[in-house]
């Protein structure tokens, strides 16, 4: 792990992108981890929580420092006997990173570190540095360089020497301007152009959206708190290969599959970054084109680790990021992955309206797939509309590719030659019946029309 310290600019010195993460030149952190109980909350849950993240970012855990008190210091959040004693823990276990599972302001982190006597990272921090090492696309390096920036530009205290080469430094400063005050205006300026940038790309990202839906498959978004099996069961539906694993942010940049469904319909499958309980707000603002994707899906498929004890309180959170991006309205169906660990059996449960609501499932063995895929199906049958048509004898070509493109749900030899065929379709579908070529208008009979009772044919 390596966490740009505010404190002292050669750390942040790396050439493109300023801030991320540079596996070669990561030494390994050797870290604290601090976590107080405030006015009377179970300090515990939140602890295994936070090793899991120290650990997904590389850190060497040795110690654990638990507290208590009614509410947080105002100059180190922790409090005087409490930094103490993590001075003296910091030093028996040559510890060299704390971290505190807390929201810091920028004067209590400098005042901790001063009491501490080494570097001290709060949970946001924690996070930003997962995600700077896991960022891999153009903009998702784009959108993670913009949260950190918009996090440390508030810490800034000293200068960053760095910013100011890579804009040429000399002749840069004005008279009297002092340094802090050039890499305010400095790191101002980069965080403008980052938005002007992550502009450009959402807006591309915009226009393939559209490009998209004219052709009207419905998007699914796989939603979830961090590590629920979303990329697991991502890669079991679509047969990819994306990056699945037992840390705590595995995946940060979205990927789009096609999968088809009963019915021979399909829906354009979408994997994403994971949402965790206080997600900092700086970066699901940065995230901001990713998570817009979310909030267009046709349907979320919200994953919960069934097995995992604060499972409730995961589906809470999610679902109060999902409120923060604008989709808390969209239509969800509940899957509890993972039975294989629980014992429990595929099920599938419905709501009081009769619409499937809850998917019991292992993304590993595969138990259950089959209740989502009926799920998905039904749930966009529901968007079906029947269709019926008469075709012509000489039109035998175009009824072949029907029959192997589309559900026929009824067809009817006619005496003169020719097909009257029925056809459940979906918008998908009939966008693409509609293209054939030898297809002609008058091919649609009315609505009302009934088919002849007599004769079916194979
Ligand atoms: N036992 C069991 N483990 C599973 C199942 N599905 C996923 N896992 C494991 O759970 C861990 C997390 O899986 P991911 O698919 O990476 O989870 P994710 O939701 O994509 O996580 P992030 O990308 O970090 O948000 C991995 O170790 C998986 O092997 C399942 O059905 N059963
Ligand atoms: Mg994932």
């Amino acid at each position: 792990m390596k966490v740009p310290n505010p404190q002292n600019p050669r750390e942040l010195e790396t050439n493109s992108l300023p801030l991320t993460s540079h596996p070669t030149a990561r030494a390994v952190e050797r870290a604290l981890l601090v976590q107080l109980r405030l006015g009377g909350g179970r300090a515990e849950d939140e602890l295994e929580e936070l090793r899991r993240l120290a650990e997904s970012a590389g850190a060497d855990v040795r110690g654990v420092i638990l507290g208590s008190r009614d509410r947080p210091d105002a100059a180190t959040f922790i409090g005087k006997g409490k930094a103490e004693e993590i001075r003296a823990a910091v030093a028996h276990a040559g510890a060299n990173l704390v971290l505190v599972n807390h929201t810091l302001s920028p004067a209590q982190e400098r005042n901790l570190e001063r009491a501490v006597g080494c570097r001290v990272l709060d949970r946001t921090g924690l996070i930003l540095d997962i995600f700077a090492q896991r960022a891999r696309s153009h903009e998702g390096r784009l959108q993670v360089e913009l949260a950190q920036l918009e996090h440390l530009a508030t810490r800034l205290v000293r200068g960053w020497t760095h910013l100011e080469r890579q804009k040429g430094g000399i002749g840069l400063r004005g008279p009297g301007e002092t340094q802090l005050e050039v890499d305010r205006r400095l790191v101002r300026d980069r965080i403008k152009k980052l938005h002007q940038r992550l502009e450009q790309v959402s807006v591309q990202r915009r226009s393939r959206r559209k490009a998209r839906h004219r052709v009207p498959i419905p998007t699914v978004s796989l939603v979830g708190y961090t590590n629920a099996g979303k990329s697991t069961l991502f890669n079991r539906l679509t047969g990819a290969a994306v990056y699945a694993a037992d840390q705590l942010f595995a995946t940060l940049d979205p990927t789009m599959r096609r999968i088809e469904l009963p019915g021979k319909t399909a829906a354009i499958l979408s994997d994403t970054v994971g949402f965790i309980r206080n997600l900092p707000h700086d970066l699901v603002a940065a995230f901001k084109s990713t998570l817009e994707e979310v909030a267009e899906a046709d349907l979320l498929l919200h994953v919960v680790d069934a097995g995992h004890p604060e499972r409730l309180e995961h589906v809470q959170r999610v679902n109060e990021v999902l409120a923060e991006i604008a989709a808390a309205q969209l239509p969800q169906i509940l899957v509890f992955n993972k039975i294989d660990a629980t014992g429990a059996a595929p099920r599938l449960e419905r709501d009081a309206g009769g619409r499937i609501a809850r998917v019991w499932l292992s993304a590993r063995t595969g138990a259950g797939l089959e209740l989502l895929a009926q799920a998905l199906a039904e749930h966009f049958g529901q968007r079906r509309v029947l269709r019926r048509l008469q075709l012509p004898p000489e039109a035998g070509r175009l009824r072949a590719l029907i029959h192997d493109r589309l559900e026929v749900a009824r067809e009817h030899a006619l005496e003169s030659g020719g097909w009257i065929m029925e056809l459940a379709l979906d918008p998908a579908q009939l966008d693409w019946l509609k293209r054939q070529r030898e297809l002609r208008a008058e091919y649609f009979l009315p609505d009302a029309a009934v088919l002849a009772p007599t004769g079916s044919c194979p």
